[in-house]
């Protein structure tokens, strides 16, 4: 047993500490959760009350959900691995906003978009098509905002970061991002990183 294990399942947020773990290059054990039982659904929330992956159980202890503060924590426990760029360098500080950016907007568009029918609380077909609308208006919104700061094929220039694995993430789940040509050409530049190739097909994105 090594000393992180991530809660993941496919096409889903897990992707990108996948991803992270796999640049770090510490071994890891994976539980997918999708046993629907009334004892493994009650063991997860346990973990995450709020049900939802990615979770990550650290052998110190530690349990933490939330894709952005998996991303900041392993970037504080590994900083050699330069999932971010150095601490209180500029850089960094541009790499946490566009994180926080998508995690606080672009991910919950794209669950309102998915999920129309869990944010209200009349599900009919027409809001249900309103709410999914607005969130590809929202999500293609957001992407064109930062598209504009991408330096190429990064959002830094020629540097990688954890950020634009988690741009990359999102924009498989909105089609219209990837024809922004910033976007498209992060992506595909994510893609040359074995480690983020791998972690994206055993996830089932680009499918
Ligand atoms: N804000 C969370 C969102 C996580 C999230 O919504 N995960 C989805 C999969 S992409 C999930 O597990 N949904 C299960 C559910 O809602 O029951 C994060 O950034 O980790």
């Amino acid at each position: 047993m090594s000393g992180y294990t991530l809660y993941w399942r496919p096409g889903t947020g897990s992707m990108v500490v996948d991803a992270a773990l796999r640049l770090i290059g510490v071994g890891f054990d994976q539980v997918r959760v999708d046993d629907t039982s009334e004892r493994a659904r009650a063991e997860f929330l346990a973990l995450n009350p709020a049900g939802k992956v990615p979770v990550l159980a650290c052998a110190a202890g530690s349990v933490i959900a939330e894709s952005a503060a998996i991303l900041l924590a392993l970037d504080d426990l590994f900083p050699e691995a330069r999932l971010l760029p150095p601490r209180g360098t500029p850089a960094h500080a541009t790499a946490v906003q566009w994180l926080i950016f998508m995690a606080t907007n672009i991910y919950p568009a794209a669950l309102r978009y998915y999920y129309p029918d869990r944010h209200t609380a009349q599900p009919t077909l027409e809001a249900c098509e309103a709410i999914r609308n607005q969130a590809g208006r929202d999500m293609s919104r957001d992407f064109a905002q930062l598209a504009a700061r991408i330096k190429g094929p990064f959002l830094l220039g020629q540097t990688m970061t954890i950020t634009d694995v988690y741009a990359a993430m999102l924009a498989d789940w909105h089609d219209p991002a990837k024809d922004l040509p910033e976007i498209s050409l992060l992506v595909n530049a994510v893609l040359q990183e074995p480690a983020v190739a791998a972690a994206w097909q055993h996830h089932g994105f680009g499918a």
